[in-house]
């Protein structure tokens, strides 16, 4: 009998973005939606068989706060109401990033759980079946299954699918982490906000289907610049929507704008490089795999910018050991 697990995954961030939720079916996204997986960004996740009537959770080693640990136990649940495991766990997980802080770490932390419960699962899970499973824990997990390129397409029961694996994929990213607060207002409550309460949801979701036909295009044809010019828009779009919910859903800090504004002007002047931002204060720069040396110097000078790692695309999400 497996007794441990561990098991590894990498954060994706979206090129073409997912946010808000068709209502009345399984966590599945309103939009369709690619994304880039970063090698640099890790969750690992160590998963144990433990002699209990309740699961333990651990996050960045101190036991998880109430509404993780609430969130986590309901997904173990489901893959034990599905006969797919049995028993209690004890979970511990670690990310070698900023956890909640709008980085996608339910990305990794769904996909490396997902993975890892596979593990001792009584029978094989195919991969659709696997990112089925991890975007019912959380949406952006699903692509952070397969890595690389990977795609979420838009139907009710959706499962994703890579369109470039790694060692395809021309262009990197670097994540400038900027000075904030705690994010206040989760990605699952921001997009029921936007979808009852904003007045460009509907655009939103008419721009987001169409971004993503063109995007597939531009990354087939590995057209950087296309493939650039539709993520800022899409994210800017995004945040369009989010900063027009009554009340006003606003996740920018100054420093995110000065970085947007910075990037824009390094185009002006010939660099190419794109920004795009999560639901959270931290810009992600969109570069070709040699400038991203360039871009992490450039960003350094940017007032408010905390931290910043650089990234080439990253793998699936596996077991590493298993015992
Ligand atoms: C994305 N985000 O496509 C978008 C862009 C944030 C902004 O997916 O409720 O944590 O767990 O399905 O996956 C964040 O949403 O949401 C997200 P749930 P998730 O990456």
């Amino acid at each position: 009998m497996i007794i441990r697990v561990t098991a590894r995954a990498h954060p994706n961030i979206a090129l073409a973005k997912y946010w808000g939720k068709i209502p009345g079916l399984r966590n599945t996204p309103a939009t369709p939606s690619i994304s880039l997986t970063l090698q640099a960004l890790k969750t690992e996740t160590i998963i144990e068989r433990v002699d209990s009537n309740k699961d333990k959770i651990y996050l960045n080693d101190i036991p998880a706060d109430k509404d993780s640990a609430k969130r986590i136990s309901a997904y173990i649940d489901l893959w034990r109401n599905n006969k797919l495991i049995k028993g209690r766990f004890t979970i511990s997980s670690v990310n070698n990033f900023p956890t909640k802080a709008g980085l996608a770490s339910s990305s990794s932390g769904f996909a490396a759980l997902t993975v890892g419960l596979s593990g001792f699962a009584n029978r094989k899970i195919s991969l659709p079946k696997l990112s089925r499973l991890a975007r019912l824990g959380s949406g952006s997990a699903a692509r952070s299954i397969l890595g690389g390129l990977t795609a979420l397409p838009l139907n009710p029961d959706p499962a994703t699918k890579q369109l470039l694996p790694p060692d395809e994929i021309p262009w990197g990213m670097v994540v400038a982490v900027v000075k904030a607060d705690k994010k206040k207002i989760g990605s699952g409550k921001g997009m029921e906000i936007c979808r009852k309460h904003s007045p460009y949801y509907e655009s939103w979701l008419k721009q987001a289907a169409a971004d993503y036909k063109n995007m597939l295009s531009a990354i087939r044809n590995l057209d950087f610049t296309k493939v650039g010019e539709i993520a800022e828009a899409n994210a800017l779009a995004m945040h369009a929507c989010m900063i027009a919910a009554r009340p006003s859903l606003k996740y920018w800090s100054p420093a995110t704008i000065r970085i947007i504004q910075s990037v824009r002007r390094w185009r002006d002047n010939g660099f190419e490089a794109y920004a795009t931002i999560d639901a959270g204060p931290h810009v992600i720069i969109l570069g070709k795999k040699e400038d991203l040396t360039k871009i992490s110097r450039r960003l350094r000078h940017i007032e408010g910018v905390k931290s910043i790692i650089k990234s080439n695309a990253g793998g699936n999400a596996k077991i590493v050991r298993c015992k």
